[in-house]
């Protein structure tokens, strides 16, 4: 699919605030620092588009990004963050799985988790609440440029036999670097398919 333009529309902190649900979206979750906004950036072909920062908590609010003119992309405020208060953390916490729980037009969640890492409990703690809540999910393996082809094939095997061992089906996933320009293809002909069918129920 050819990205013709990228657009910003605004932050949310209040789903029912969010942009009107007549457009089909795909968000984007995972652990503070995996690479949310880079990932969205690199879709989006547009540098700056979101706001990317080395140090983690940087994304706070639900941020609209219309690509198009027909869909958007939507990135949110990473999880297990240490350094914010407790309160605050319940504050994106709620507010995150209410988007997650209600968005009615959130036709894909993708997930990142870095590939530099063996399997963290948070993000598979992340995941069984998902399976809980009964949403599908997409993976994508972030930062794949940061370690050998086998250390990174490593850990998603071993992220992948966690889940197995827990989940009767594995979700699909893909793997992404933004420094190699890799997995942009395969993650937008997989939101192009996910369009036309919800162009055909919409
Ligand atoms: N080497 C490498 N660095 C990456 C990649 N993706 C993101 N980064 C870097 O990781 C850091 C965090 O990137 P962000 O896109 O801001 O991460 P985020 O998940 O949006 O973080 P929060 O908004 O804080 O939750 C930045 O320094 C990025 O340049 C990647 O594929 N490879
Ligand atoms: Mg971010």
């Amino acid at each position: 699919m050819n990205i013709i333009s990228a657009t910003y529309i605004g932050s949310f902190v209040d789903i029912e605030k969010c942009p009107g649900p007549d457009k089909p979206e795909y968000a984007f979750i995972g652990r503070s620092n995996v690479g949310k906004s880079s990932l969205i950036n690199m879709l989006a072909n547009k540098k700056g588009l979101a706001k990317v920062s080395g140090s983690p908590g940087k994304t706070q609010t639900i941020n609209y990004f219309l690509i198009n003119e027909s869909w958007n992309l939507v990135d949110l405020p990473g999880y297990g963050f240490a350094k914010v208060s407790v309160q605050q953390r319940k504050k994106w916490e709620k507010m995150i799985e209410e988007y997650i729980r209600k968005r009615k037009n959130l036709v894909c969640l993708f997930v990142l988790i870095d590939s530099r890492h063996s399997p963290q409990k948070n993000d598979l703690d992340f995941v069984d609440q998902l399976g809980e809540w009964q949403i599908p999910f997409t993976i994508i393996f972030t930062k794949t440029d940061k370690n050998t082809q086998s250390q990174t094939a490593g850990n998603i095997k071993a992220f992948t036999e966690k889940m197995k061992s827990r989940w009767e089906f594995l979700p699909p996933y893909f793997q992404s670097s933004v420094v190699k320009k890799s997995g942009r293809n395969e993650i937008l002909d997989l939101i192009e398919e996910y369009n036309i069918r919800f162009g055909a129920i919409a």
